[in-house]
This record gives structure tokens, C-alpha cells and sequence, in this order.
């Protein structure tokens, strides 16, 4: 810790003493944006390395292929369904009285209980479903775990509940309410409620379905409109009337206004407006749009620390101001397949304020968590949900990493990767205190002429190292996850941050899809590296 609070204070130093030179460049009115192709001893930045052998490489590409099949049937095993290949040992002895399409959060029935059906978890363990399930091999099984999802849906929809009634004139408030048992009946306890994100999600869940499924089979034109008409239209109205309020979001701690709940509900709207246009509510769908972009932009944008921030109103509560949700939130409005739908979403995967987030939760949880202490020379860390974390799987005393948090640490990167590749520009990068590019650059404040705006130009030398050291980094994340996992390959919710080992709820089935949607990311750039 002694070591690396003193590298924080000489970053610092450097940093001032780089903003010296530069402003008096400025004043001297000679200002050279750098232009690299190649990176050399002459340059003013140099280039960070985060080397992996081509063994580790080997390694870690075998340990992938195997950990996304067991990932794979560990979601499946979470999934109660009608198809008889699969196995429904998780739900033993209550099987009967769980309903086809309901998907557990974890099996873990005891310290903590986490033996119900969330909302969220589900949605997002439906979108994994339809994103890779239905162009693999097993179509057939996919798009009955699609479905069935769906008609469980339509009755946990109906289900009136402590977070209110179906109906218009409660402005659909039930389905805020976050998780069920999974008999399908309504959990009466305390919960911090309502969590205004699901209906969202839910609905981004079912339409991405809709989308993917027709790629490839027709759907029943009956069935599609059943599924729009009976489910989704409400979903959609609830965000309607509901974005503006404040509720909690995935950490089910702070009742407030959230980035991601309102992000969910910006591409919910999105969504349903492109693949249901002309229905009746389009002028106040647009409406909303409009208002929550404004409402986002205005205010979650912290402009002097240069990040998005979660929650409002929680400054003197969690200083440190980054959470993981921002990326989560990131990554789920901004799909890695979903490009020909053209959805204009801000906070991309490549947008500095959400990659700064990364930065800083970086930076805080490398000295948080002794798991992170003595890292090697990967750069990555393992990552939790936000600095000030106390949840620790079962109670409160000190947060753990998560391995959710841990694969969008490199799901980010990956895709961040692939936009830059994609974009076909030149890589322009400024270099200031405290922001996303220090991981990867130094200033050299040896060499005059120093400059923090660097250019470097699409596929040179100098941009080829630089995504590689990217990939390197993300893979890094991977690594971690890797080393945390039992020898089964077994995830739980979050690994202790003192020994490492798998703590909290068991087979956590968000943990499992995280994992395969880093993987998936991957996948789509991996050429560019051979
Ligand atoms: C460098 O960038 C600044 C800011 O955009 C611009 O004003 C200046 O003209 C650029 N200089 C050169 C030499 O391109
Ligand atoms: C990474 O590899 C380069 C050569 O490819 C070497 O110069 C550098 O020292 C290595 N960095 C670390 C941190 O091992
Ligand atoms: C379950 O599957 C069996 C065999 O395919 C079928 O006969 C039965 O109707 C299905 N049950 C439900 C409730 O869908
Ligand atoms: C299809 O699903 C079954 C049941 O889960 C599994 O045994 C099989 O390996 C899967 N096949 C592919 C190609 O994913
Ligand atoms: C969904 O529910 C409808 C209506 O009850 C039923 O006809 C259909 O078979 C169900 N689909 C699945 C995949 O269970
Ligand atoms: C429903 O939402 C409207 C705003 O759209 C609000 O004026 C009204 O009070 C809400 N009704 C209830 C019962 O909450
Ligand atoms: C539903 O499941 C819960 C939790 O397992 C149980 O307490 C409750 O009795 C069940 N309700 C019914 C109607 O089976
Ligand atoms: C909603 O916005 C879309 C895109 O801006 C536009 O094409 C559509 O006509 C608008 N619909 C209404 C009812 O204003
Ligand atoms: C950095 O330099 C580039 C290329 O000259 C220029 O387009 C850009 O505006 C500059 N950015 C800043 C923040 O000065
Ligand atoms: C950078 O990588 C791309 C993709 O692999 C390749 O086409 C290009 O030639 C590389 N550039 C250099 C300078 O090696
Ligand atoms: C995780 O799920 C598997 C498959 O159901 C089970 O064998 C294993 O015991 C579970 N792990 C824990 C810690 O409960
Ligand atoms: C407002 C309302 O209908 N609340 C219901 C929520 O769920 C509980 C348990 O099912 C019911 O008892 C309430 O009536």
C-alpha cells in the first residue's frame, strides 16, 4: 500500500508539472498535436505494455472454451423448463410448483436465499437466451426457453403485489415490484422497492427476441402480436409513467434516480418505437425519449471529474462517486449485434465519461481488495460494484469483487476494441490526470515539445500496440475470473477479498452470463490480433 500511495503522488506530481509545460507552449502559441504511426524512444508518450506469453495465451484461450460450456449448462440448470434434455436437479423437490420459463437467480437457498425470480436477473439471463442461444446449434431449445420465458411473464405482469395493481389507473405500479418466489407467488417481506429498471428490461428482453427469432424462423404473425399487445404494450407504459420517479436500482439499496434505470428505460422506448411504429402511444414514447436524454444528460454528467455517476443525491454517502452500474448500463444499451436496428443511444462503449468510471474503479479497488495487492504485470483487477460496497454475499461488513463486475471490466475493453476497429478512424487521445488513457500511456516528461493530444493513425504500428495492450488488459480481467472460479468452474455472486475463494450466493446465473457476454465480445476481434 506504502509503495503505491507513493506512485500515486508521483503521477500526481508529473502531471502538474506536464500541465506547466504545456500551457506555456500554449502561450507560446507552437502548439504540435503528435501525430504517431510508430511508437519510438523520441516520442513524448510511450506506450504501457501489459505482455502476456503466448502460453498464458494458450492457456487461458483452452480454460475459455471450457468455462462457456460449463457456463453454459449452469445457466441452463437455473432455468425450469418443459424440454427434456434438461436437467431440473436445481429445483428438486419443488419442481411441480415452478413454472416453465422461470429463471433462478441463484440455487442458493440458505445464507443468503436467493431462490427466487428476479425481475432484472431474469431479463438479462432471457436476453443471453436469444442474443447466442438462437444461432447455436440448438435453436429448438432456445427459442422454447425464449418462449416459455415469455408466457411466464405475462403472468408475473398480472400479479398484483406490494409495489401496487394492474392497472391504468395505479399506472401499472405492480410491475415495478423487483423479484418473485419461484412458485410465482408474490414476496410480502421488506425489499426496497419499487426497482423501475425490470419493466424495462424485461421489455428490451422480449423484443430483442422478437428480432432475433426472425432472423431464423418466421414467427406466427398472431403470436408476435399477442406478445406485443399482451406483455409488452404495459411494459412500455409503465416506463411512460414511471421513468421520472425516483426507485432502486440493480443494488436494491438506494431509493433515488439511476443512470442505468433511466438508460433502460431511453432504449426500452427506443426500441419499441422502432419495432412497433405507428402504435397509439408514439407521440407521448417520443415525447418521453426527448425528456429522458435531456434528464440524463443534465444530470448525471459529473463535467469536473469527467465521469456519469449512478445515483443522485448520495455525494457525502459514497464519495468515490463510480459504480459498475454506469458500464452494466453501458453495455446493455448498447448491444454488441443489434447495429442494424440503428438505435442512436448516448454513453456508447467507447465514450471517455463511462471509461473513466473503469478508471477510477480500477484505481480505488487495486488498494481496496488484498487479493489485488502484488499484481502482476496483467494491469487488471479484480472489481467490485462500487468502492464503498459493505454487502458481503450473505450481510453487511466489508464488500467483496463480484465476478459479474470483474467480466464487464473486460467486456468494456473488448468492445471498446471492436469500436475502434469498426470506426475506421484515427485513434485520437488526450491525455489528463485521472481519466481512461493512463492506463495505457505515459508522458515522457524527459523529451521537449510534450504534448497530451496524440493522434495515432488507424491501423498504424503505433494503433495496432496500442488495441493489443487493450486486449491484453481485458484479458487480464479474464485471467482473474479464471483464477477465482473452483475447480469446477463454478461462480458465485462475489470471490472474498482477502482469500479469494467463491463467496456469496452459489451459481449465480447473472455471474455465468456476464462471463459468456465478455467472451462473445471477444470473440468479434479476436482476428484482428492474428
Ligand atoms: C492542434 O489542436 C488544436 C485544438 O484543436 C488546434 O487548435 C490546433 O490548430 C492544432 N494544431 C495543429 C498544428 O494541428
Ligand atoms: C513486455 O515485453 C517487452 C518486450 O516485448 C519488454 O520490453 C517489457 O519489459 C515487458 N514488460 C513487462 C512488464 O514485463
Ligand atoms: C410439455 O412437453 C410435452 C412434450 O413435448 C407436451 O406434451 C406438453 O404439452 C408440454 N406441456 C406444456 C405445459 O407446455
Ligand atoms: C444442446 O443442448 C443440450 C442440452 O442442454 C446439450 O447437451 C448439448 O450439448 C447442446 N448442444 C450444443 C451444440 O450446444
Ligand atoms: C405459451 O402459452 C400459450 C397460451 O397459454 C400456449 O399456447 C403455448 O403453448 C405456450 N408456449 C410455450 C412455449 O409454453
Ligand atoms: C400516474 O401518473 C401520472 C403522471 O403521468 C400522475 O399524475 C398520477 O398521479 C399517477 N397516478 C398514480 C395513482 O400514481
Ligand atoms: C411458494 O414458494 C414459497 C417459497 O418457497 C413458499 O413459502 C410458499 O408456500 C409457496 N406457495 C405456494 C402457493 O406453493
Ligand atoms: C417519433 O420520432 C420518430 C423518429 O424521430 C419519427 O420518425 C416519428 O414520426 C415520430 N412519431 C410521432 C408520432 O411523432
Ligand atoms: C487534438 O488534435 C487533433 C488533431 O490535430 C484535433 O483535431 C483535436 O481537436 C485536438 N484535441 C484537443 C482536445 O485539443
Ligand atoms: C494492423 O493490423 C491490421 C489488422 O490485423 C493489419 O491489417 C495492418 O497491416 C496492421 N498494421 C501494421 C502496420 O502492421
Ligand atoms: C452449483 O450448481 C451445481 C449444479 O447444480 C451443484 O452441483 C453445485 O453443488 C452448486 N454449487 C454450490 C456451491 O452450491
Ligand atoms: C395492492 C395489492 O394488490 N397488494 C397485494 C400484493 O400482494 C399481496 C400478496 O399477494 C396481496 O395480499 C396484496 O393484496
Amino acid at each position: 500500500m506504502f509503495t503505491t500511495n507513493i506512485c500515486h503522488f508521483c503521477a500526481f506530481f508529473s502531471a502538474f508539472l506536464l500541465n506547466f509545460t504545456f500551457a506555456s507552449i500554449l502561450n507560446e502559441g507552437n502548439i504540435v498535436n503528435l501525430t504517431i504511426n510508430k511508437f519510438d524512444e523520441q516520442n513524448s508518450i510511450s506506450l504501457l505494455k501489459y505482455n502476456i506469453s503466448n502460453r498464458d495465451r494458450k492457456d487461458l484461450n483452452n480454460w475459455i472454451e471450457k468455462e462457456l460450456q460449463v457456463s453454459n449448462e449452469y445457466i441452463l440448470l437455473n432455468i425450469r423448463t418443459n424440454h427434456s434434455l434438461n436437467n431440473q436437479l436445481n429445483f428438486h423437490p419443488f419442481q411441480n410448483d415452478i413454472n416453465f420459463g422461470v429463471s433462478v437467480a441463484s440455487n442458493s437457498r440458505f445464507e443468503p436465499n436467493y431462490f427466487f425470480q428476479w425481475i432484472r436477473d431474469s431479463s438479462i439471463t432471457s436476453l443471453y437466451l436469444s442474443s447466442f442461444g438462437l444461432s447455436s446449434k440448438n435453436f429448438t431449445l432456445y427459442n422454447l426457453l425464449s418462449l416459455e420465458y415469455i408466457n411466464n411473464s405475462k403472468l408475473l405482469q398480472r400479479i398484483n403485489n406490494k409495489s401496487g395493481t394492474f392497472s391504468s389507473f395505479a399506472n401499472w405500479s405492480n410491475l415495478g415490484e423487483p423479484k418473485f418466489y419461484c412458485n410465482n407467488t408474490s414476496f410480502d417481506l421488506e425489499w426496497g422497492r419499487p426497482q423501475n429498471d425490470g419493466p424495462a428490461l424485461r421489455l428490451i428482453a422480449i423484443l430483442t427476441y422478437l428480432t432475433k427469432a426472425e432472423l431464423h424462423t418466421a414467427i406466427d404473425p398472431d403470436l408476435k402480436h399477442s406478445i406485443l399487445d399482451e406483455i409488452c404494450q404495459f411494459d412500455m407504459k409503465f416506463v411512460l409513467k414511471n421513468w421520472n420517479l425516483p426507485s432502486f436500482d440493480p443494488w436494491e439499496e438506494v431509493y433515488s434516480f439511476h443512470f442505468f434505470n433511466n438508460m433502460v428505460h431511453l432504449y426500452s422506448l427506443r426500441l419499441y418505437q422502432s419495432l412497433v411504429p405507428n402504435n397509439p402511444d408514439s407521440n407521448s414514447i417520443n415525447e418521453t425519449i426527448h425528456y429522458l436524454e435531456t434528464f440524463i444528460k443534465n444530470n448525471y454528467v459529473d463535467s469536473k471529474h469527467k465521469i456519469i455517476i449512478e445515483t443522485l443525491g448520495i455525494r457525502k454517502m459514497r464519495q468515490s462517486q463510480v459504480d459498475i452500474a454506469v458500464i452494466i448500463a453501458s453495455l446493455i444499451t448498447h448491444p454488441l449485434d443489434f447495429l442494424q436496428l440503428d438505435i442512436d443511444i448516448p454513453f456508447d462503449v467507447d465514450d471517455l465519461l463511462i471509461l473513466n468510471v473503469l478508471y477510477r474503479l480500477i484505481q480505488d479497488m487495486k488498494l481496496l481488495y488484498p487479493i489485488n495487492w502484488n499484481k502482476n504485470v496483467s494491469g487488471a483487477v479484480a472489481l467490485g460494484r462500487y468502492p464503498e460496497d459493505i454487502y458481503d454475499g450473505i450481510d453487511v461488513s466489508e464488500g467483496n469483487p463480484w465476478f459479474l463486475a470483474t467480466c464487464q471490466g473486460a467486456n468494456i475493453l473488448y468492445r471498446l476494441i471492436k469500436s475502434l476497429i469498426d470506426k475506421k478512424h484515427n485513434l485520437n487521445i488526450v491525455l489528463e490526470e485521472n481519466t481512461f488513457w493512463n492506463l495505457f500511456f505515459q508522458l515522457n516528461s524527459s523529451i521537449p515539445n510534450n504534448n497530451n493530444n496524440i493522434t495515432l493513425i488507424y491501423k498504424s504500428d503505433a494503433f495496432n500496440n496500442t488495441l493489443k495492450q487493450i486486449f491484453n488488459f481485458a484479458d487480464g480481467f479474464i485471467q482473474i475470473v479464471q483464477t477465482h472460479v473452483n475447480s469446477c468452474g463454478e461462480m458465485s455472486e462475489q470471490f472474498n477479498k482477502y482469500t479469494g475463494y467463491l463467496t456469496g450466493a452459489a451459481n449465480l446465473t447473472w455471474s455465468y452470463v456476464e462471463f459468456v457476454n465478455a467472451v462473445k465480445a471477444r470473440d468479434t476481434i479476436l482476428h484482428y490480433f492474428i
